[in-house]
């Protein structure tokens, strides 16, 4: 594949309705971040767009809720996010924000060309309308029971607990979130974008990477995630999906006749990275359209799994309908972040709010981005604690890079005057030392590679096994205690951790940018240029400056005071009217592992005849094939249920029910009013899988 000549990363546009937290953080933004700190160091022409997503139904509701009009709902979150992001340092070119007039111009624009090719179908279609409230109701608008996982406050578009992506008429009980009452389906029409008509070329890009015959990006490159959910919603059918809504806030649909509808905000949001472009270029000369629509561009998404099929299905159709645009290169999305073992919730203020983390601990960005990137959800969803903060941040930051760089620095002025001392040609004890000058540039290759290939974690990792490095060899080789008797080894092991130290200055900038700063401070190195490492970085006698500490220990207390907060603020899960079966009389651990019960997945499920209750399921336990009848006809449909994850107790003696034999037992959680739910594991693991 030829080096591109220019960039164009995005990131998710954040909708507007609620403050930015570290799940947002560590799915999207520090990974765009760190990915284009990279491309600058290395010289590289970047646009880096993003902006508030102030459109959709979701945020009307809210509006309404709290008795105010969209603008000001957005008005709101969007200088607040605009401010994080600033103070938190994501180095966007652009914040922009989707209810600005270029925009709506740009977005009305975009659909008028492809109205006029006649990409859309006009279609009436059965909408949900609240009779209460006398308005159809978008997707946010309709909250119900997801059918993939049971959980009820899912949305009509996506599921914020498995990340589903959901058509209103999937839900299960539908409740309208204007008045709470059943929604009523009612003929309205709209523009459609008939996607499958799009299978074939789609299926060749993503898969292939192939476009018109033309090999257009490595799939292998690609997130194997993000692979497999575009194939299941392709192999699923690709059904024809309304580009406009009946809303009173957003792009109004630029036709006579259309009064009253608005472009549907997954049609208008991706536009919103074009428009944000425009607006980029306007301001500083740039060329927009060197950015999105030369071949010569290197196009890269960034966002969560909840978001795959938008940017690698619907926009790409986009994209290529209108004519004049590249599709993505890459769309590297990662899973989500969990915060002490349950799901980010803005609803349930679970969450920790990145104004509140900058708030509670100033000019202390970098360990924060430092512990999302190391314990990033890149392959599977990941887990924040404080306590985990905690210890990486005193255990990995301060006593191996801070402290690494501190000694460097102290023992210079000490035993050398403050100035990088001569490398003699002098033979180091340990293989290590004399290795580590040649290893630099196996560092900085291994480290870009890992970034180009998205994989930070564990590129930040080998910025850590370098500092550890520099840490062990000033630690094997005690040039304080050698320095009266051998101060020619003294200097030769400082000058080598000095130019370990000057290397990590750049090397650690798409990471911590403000600690990398400060080390290139102290070394008076200017700018992150990557073609400046080498082992020859510093030259013999440049300046040292005075150690500025880089990093301070996290105390028990202030980690105590989070979780605290955190707990405080939470809104109790909606349990209170509910009260837990007394626990059973006490087993022995012998008595426990009597029970085999392993991970299984739903091959087929049907109603059992002539029955309200049962289901017979077909299981894959990875053991074998065997039947289940489970009595859960009244809480899922038969037809939801293949391909789902469950927990089978499979060592119980079979019993025959309704003239079936069931050879085991599926396990389910009872809740509030006998509601039964899946026990499942909480990502994809293989059938078989012992629960112990
Ligand atoms: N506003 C983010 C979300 O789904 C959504 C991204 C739009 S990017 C064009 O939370
Ligand atoms: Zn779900």
């Amino acid at each position: 594949m030829k080096k591109p000549k220019r960039y164009t990363i995005t990131a998710a546009l954040p909708y507007a309705n609620g403050p930015l937290h570290i799940g947002h953080m560590a799915g999207v933004y520090i990974p765009a971040d760190t990915y284009v700190r990279f491309l600058r160091s290395a010289g590289r022409e970047v646009a880096f767009v993003c902006g508030s997503d102030e459109h959709g139904a979701a945020i009307t509701l809210r509006a309404k809720k709290e008795g105010r009009s969209p603008q000001d709902l957005v008005d709101e979150y969007h200088n607040l996010n605009e401010r994080a992001f600033r103070d938190f340092g994501i180095g966007f070119d652009i914040f922009h924000r989707t209810s600005d007039a270029l925009h709506h111009a740009t977005a009305s624009d975009y659909f008028l060309r492809l109205h006029a090719k006649g990409v859309f179908e006009q279609q009436s279609s059965q909408q949900y309308f609240d009779e209460e409230a006398n308005q159809f109701l978008a997707d946010r608008y309709i909250s119900g029971t997801c059918p993939k996982c049971g959980y009820e406050n899912a949305y009509g578009d996506q599921c914020e607990n498995c990340g589903s992506t959901l058509s209103p008429q999937d839900l299960i009980d539908p409740k309208s979130t204007l008045s709470g009452t059943a929604p009523v389906l009612k003929a309205t029409s709209h523009w459609f974008l008939p996607m499958q008509r799009h299978e074939g070329w789609l299926r060749a890009w993503i898969e292939e990477g192939m476009l018109e015959g033309l090999q257009a990006h490595d799939p292998s490159q690609w997130k194997r995630q993000v692979l497999g959910q575009c194939k299941s919603w392709i192999d699923g059918g690709l059904q024809a999906r309304a580009m406009t809504r009946d809303l009173d806030w957003g792009v109004p649909v630029p036709l006579e006749g259309e009064e009253g509808k608005v472009l549907y905000v997954w049609l208008d949001a991706p536009i919103g990275y074009i428009s944000a472009t425009k607006a980029w270029a306007e301001a500083t000369g740039k060329d927009w359209k060197a950015h999105w629509c030369d071949g010569d561009t290197k196009l890269v998404h960034f966002l969560a799994k909840d978001n795959i099929v938008f940017h690698c299905i619907i926009f790409p159709i986009l994209l290529r309908e209108h004519g004049d645009f590249i599709l993505p290169d890459n769309v590297p999305a990662n899973e989500f972040l969990n915060l002490e073992g349950k799901k980010i919730s803005t609803s349930r203020n679970w969450a920790v709010w990145l104004h509140e983390y900058l708030e509670d601990f100033p000019g202390r960005s970098d360990e924060l981005r430092y512990v999302l990137t190391a314990t990033a959800p890149e392959f599977r969803d990941s887990e924040f604690t404080w306590s985990d903060f905690q210890t990486r941040v005193n255990n990995e930051l301060v006593a191996v890079l801070g402290n690494f760089v501190n000694r460097t620095l102290v023992l210079t002025h000490k035993f050398f005057e403050g100035k990088v001392p001569a490398l003699d040609n002098y033979s180091f004890d340990n293989e290590q030392a004399a290795r580590a000058m040649e290893r630099i540039a196996e560092f900085r290759d291994e480290i870009a590679a890992l970034i180009e290939a998205y994989r930070f974690k564990e590129a930040q990792a080998e910025v850590m096994r370098l500092a550890q490095l520099g840490n062990r060899i000033l630690t094997q080789e005690e040039p304080w205690k050698r320095f009266k008797t051998e101060p020619g080894h003294a200097a030769a092991v400082l000058h080598l951790c000095l130019q370990i130290t000057a290397n990590i200055g750049i090397l650690a900038d798409p990471f911590l940018p403000n600690t990398a700063a400060k080390i290139r401070e102290m070394l008076s190195l200017g700018e992150a240029d990557w073609s400046r490492i080498s082992p020859e970085l510093l030259g013999v006698g440049d300046p040292v400056g005075s150690a500025q500490l880089l990093f301070s220990k996290l105390e028990d207390e202030e980690v105590a005071a989070q979780v605290k907060k955190l707990q405080a603020s939470a809104e109790p899960q909606k349990t209170d009217n509910y009260t837990p079966m007394p626990q059973k009389d006490t087993i022995s651990f012998d008595d426990f592992v009597k029970m085999d019960i392993r991970v299984a997945t739903v091959v087929a499920a049907e109603r059992v005849p002539k029955t309200d209750k049962l289901l017979k399921l077909e299981l894959d336990t990875g053991i074998d094939r065997r039947t289940v009848v489970s009595g859960i006809a009244e809480h899922y449909k038969a037809e939801d249920l293949p391909g789902r994850q469950v927990c089978v107790l499979v060592n119980l003696a079979p019993r025959k029910l309704r003239g079936i034999e069931s050879r085991g037992m599926v396990l389910m959680a009872e809740g509030e009013g006998g509601k039964l739910r899946f026990v499942q594991p909480e990502a994809g693991l293989p059938n078989g899988a012992e629960v112990r």
